[in-house]
């Protein structure tokens, strides 16, 4: 048997969590499965392309739902410091070996579309910023999750900060390493999303994203962008790297 690729194992995985998901609002309201919802919409679910092409359509009905549901006022769980998973895991799209290197000298915040004052920031700039940690739960799609402390500028000061238009609908974020996705208004103003700039109390590692990672404990860890280069407001769909190639858009926790 062929053995599957990385992006095979990611949108099994994200599927999987899908079809759990949609399974248990469905058992949740009494009434449907997804057997049942496959005789109800014609679809064969032994045709792959079929059941892609169905669980698409949902998984963008339910980021709209999802959002419609996110709390702003609700808090991801907060840990001790002694219940820190070490060593924290590595993962990206690539080997450790490849992690992208910041020139911390020239790097530049660069800010982009519906945004009032532009000018870029440097990493100095944004360490004199006021600063705050959370120590949190990643959960990766994959089925891994580690707790982890993370320190830098609230999201929302700084989107205040900066004149962004927060009636806008996405934040969207572009990465060093050609990865990127984007975040829904209300999750970028959630009072625990951090333009985050250390890692356990010391600056970002390169690994984690150096020289700056938006941590957002209210959404799964392939939103929680590392090395982020570019942050731009906008009202167009912006998608992701693994948004574009199935992952469901919203994945809140
Ligand atoms: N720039 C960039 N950010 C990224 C990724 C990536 O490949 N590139 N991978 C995402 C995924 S799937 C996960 S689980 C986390 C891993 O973060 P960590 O290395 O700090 O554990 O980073 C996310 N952010
Ligand atoms: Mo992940």
């Amino acid at each position: 048997m062929k053995k599957p690729s990385l992006l095979d194992r990611h949108l099994l995985a994200a599927n999987k969590k899908e079809i759990q998901l949609i399974e248990r609002r469905l058992f949740l309201k009494g009434t449907f499965s997804m057997g049942a919802l496959a005789l109800l919409s014609g679809c064969d679910l032994a045709d792959n392309e079929t059941v892609n092409r169905m669980l698409h359509g949902m998984s963008r009905f339910n980021d709209e739902i999802q959002a419609k549901l996110f709390d702003v006022t609700r808090l991801a769980p907060e840990y001790a410091p002694n219940m820190i998973t070490q060593p924290f895991p590595f993962n990206a799209f690539y080997a450790r070996d490849a992690v992208p290197i910041v020139d911390a000298s020239t790097y530049h915040l660069e800010l982009l579309g519906l945004i009032r004052d532009k000018k870029s920031w440097t990493l100095k700039e944004l360490g004199e910023l006021p600063q705050v940690s959370q120590i949190t739960r990643h959960v990766c799609v994959e089925g891994w999750s580690a707790i982890g402390k993370w320190g830098g500028v609230r999201f929302s000061d700084f989107l205040q900060r900066i004149g962004a238009d927060t009636t806008a609908r996405f934040v969207g974020f572009k990465c060093a390493d050609d990865y990127y996705t984007s975040i829904d208004m209300a999750t970028a103003l959630h009072p625990q999303t951090l333009l985050a700039l250390t890692f356990a109390d010391k600056t970002l590692p390169t690994e984690y994203g150096f020289p700056m990672k938006v941590r957002i404990p209210t959404k799964l860890g392939f939103k929680n962008p590392k090395h982020v280069m570019a942050i731009y407001v906008t009202n167009t769909y912006p998608g992701g790297y693994w948004e574009d190639k199935g992952y469901n858009w919203f994945s809140g926790l």
